[in-house]
């Protein structure tokens, strides 16, 4: 396979020059070409094929113990001038990032093949789509790419020979922590990343081109990029309503996207449609409504905690045709992790590869987990069992609400509506969540997370707010805004809400509000459901904990506000003046309250 596109050819010729590939290869997308290339990783070990009776089509990998997640601290935004990235993201110039980075992919690749992956980022062809080709030394990169984006033969006949894409870069390098590092140029709809395997930093067209490079391209071309699911709830009257939700990362959107509804809900035929469970990327279409499409094709999903309990669905879509990455591999060549479904096995090798036991400590007395904490699954959409059948729509689907949310153990009612457009976008910019024991850090400290695009907010976020703004004036009918709070806790840190499939029962509420039909009343939050706006049917919770989760602490709101205020000061002059007045509005709100 070849290209008609000078530029492109010209471009994967340069990158090979400062690389030194023994070999160049194009993918095109074909099976025998997926058959071909596992072989090839069978062979060297950079892949474990796995049991093909039980798990058809699945195979294992492991990344180096110090490449098990996104390294923040080590992702730029490359711009001329540092005003554009902002506060929150890391900076360099565009020559420094460059320099710096040609200086560990010069000749990284000797002795290895580059592959040439051409994909599309939603529907080819589709107005709402962007076009990259990643250039990338890892076998293990290009099938998590075939299952994450639409790749190969298609997308170059769709790029033609003159068709604008992201130009995408990544090297293995020497898999070194300091000699790592993940660069955005949007300047020149660049991506570099170099000395990482781990999928958020080598993906590249999902968190660097769906998120960080594609929200200035959504800033200058008028439409948004975000880190939220989609999914839709159809009544068994057919109708279906669309909504999408951002939770910072491991408050499970993967979870909610593909909903199980509770047995108390079973008679009101509930079912749920996903059609994405991390990036939404939205426009106004042509009726002035806000429409979105998920610009990928796979989940790459945390697996420790997915079980036939927390997401069923989950569970049957990485039956078949599925890449595990740094979970437990049991004797049999199958695969296990924490909070997971079956018995604990007897035995199996960690996800670093040593022989483990349950049980087994380490030198500090600490327990050995078998899978990491965020070992993942790589699958394809298509084989969730709650797979929209829109994923192929050009257009997408028209969203009704927008949800925020975070984990607050005392603070947020368990959901609240926006009073307006501008507020929902006050209520997305100061989202926040507690840290939990997973993440590094002192538990409970309050991290502020604007919409869920902290880490992948690709230029200022003053502006990016502004944009918000921006977007909610062009609508002809703005969806509505709501915030939730699954994480609520008691007194003595047992949480009020059971979750889950159970949530149905507040997107229930949420949806009706969207038509005018639930009732709510109004606090200086905005609204809230009545206890008799809920359905609660089947569910055993007393009407004492539904109350406590929709109260309203104004003690902690008073801080909470004090604190908005102080994290708005990051954003300088830039901070639109809309959220300021936002927040003076909802302090009087809450001193005429009650
Ligand atoms: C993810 C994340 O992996 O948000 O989706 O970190
Ligand atoms: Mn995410």
């Amino acid at each position: 396979m070849t290209s008609k596109h000078r530029k492109l050819a010209e471009w994967v010729k340069d990158m090979a020059r400062m690389c030194q590939p023994d070999h160049i290869v194009w993918i095109d997308g074909s099976e025998e070409e997926k058959k071909r290339l596992e072989k090839e990783a069978f062979a060297s070990g950079e892949l474990i094929q796995l049991n093909q009776n039980k798990l058809p089509g699945c195979v294992y990998h492991r990344t180096a113990q110090n490449d098990v997640a996104r390294t923040e601290h080590l992702t730029f935004i490359c711009t001329s001038k540092k005003s554009d990235a902002g506060p929150t993201n890391n900076w360099m110039t565009p020559r420094q990032g460059y320099a710096k980075a040609r200086a560990i992919f010069k000749n990284s690749m000797r002795g290895r093949t580059m592959y040439v992956i051409p994909f599309s980022m939603g529907p080819v062809g589709s107005p709402f789509s962007k076009i990259g080709v990643e250039l990338t030394d890892s076998i293990y990169v290009v099938l998590n790419m075939r299952i994450m984006t639409r790749v190969g033969a298609e997308v170059l006949q769709q790029l033609g020979s003159n068709g604008a894409f992201t130009k995408c870069l990544h090297g293995k390098a020497d898999l070194d922590i300091n000699r790592r590092l993940i660069l955005h140029f949007p300047e020149d709809n660049t991506i570099w990343s170099v000395g990482s395997g781990y999928g958020g930093n080598v993906l590249l067209g999902k968190k660097c081109l769906a998120l960080r490079i594609a929200s200035t391209m959504g800033q200058r071309e008028g439409w948004m990029a975000e880190h939220m699911l989609i999914m839709g709830v159809e009544r068994p009257n057919g109708q279906i309503q669309y909504l999408a939700a951002a939770f910072p990362s491991a408050c499970g959107k993967t979870n909610l996207a593909m909903l199980v509804p509770p047995q108390g809900l079973a008679r009101k035929g509930y079912k749920i449609w996903t059609v994405g469970d991390d990036i939404a990327w939205m426009r106004i279409d042509s009726d002035g409504n806000l429409w979105a499409i998920n610009p990928e094709t796979g989940f790459f999903g945390v697996a420790p905690g997915t079980n036939s309990k927390t997401n069923p669905n989950a569970v049957k879509t990485v039956q078949k045709n599925t890449i595990f990455t740094n979970v437990l591999l049991k004797p049999d060549k199958t695969v296990w992790w924490e909070e997971g479904d079956g018995p604990i096995p007897a035995e199996g090798l960690d996800w670093r590869g040593y022989p483990w036991r349950p049980g087994q400590k380490d030198e500090n007395g600490k327990i050995i987990k078998g899978a990491h904490p965020n070992s993942r699954f790589t699958a394809p959409i298509s084989q969730c069992p709650t797979a929209s059948f829109r994923l192929q729509h050009h257009h997408g689907v028209p969203i009704s609400a927008i949800i925020f949310g975070g984990r607050r153990a005392r603070l947020a009612p368990l959901v609240y509506e926006a009073y307006n457009w501008e507020h929902g976008v006050y209520i997305g910019a100061t989202m926040a969540s507690e840290r939990t024991a997973a993440q590094m850090g002192k538990v409970g400290e309050v991290r502020r997370d604007p919409m869920a695009m902290l880490p992948f907010c690709g230029y200022h976020m003053g502006d990016y707010f502004k944009h918000w703004l921006h977007m909610g004036k062009a609508m002809k009918k703005q969806p509505k805004i709501f915030h939730v709070n699954w994480f609520r806790q008691d007194q003595s840190g047992k949480f009020l809400w059971p979750g889950y499939g159970e949530n149905l029962r507040i997107l229930e509420w949420i949806l009706a509000r969207c038509e005018n039909t639930a009732e709510a009343s109004k606090t200086p939050l905005g609204y809230v459901p009545t206890l008799r706006s809920l359905d609660m049917t089947g569910l055993d919770l007393s009407k004492q904990n539904l109350q406590e989760l929709l109260s309203i602490d104004e003690e902690a709101w008073k801080q909470e506000m004090d604190d908005h205020e102080s994290f708005f000061k990051l954003f300088g002059n830039r901070l639109p003046k809309e959220l300021r007045s936002q927040l003076a509005k909802l302090r009087r709100r809450f001193s005429t309250w009650k």
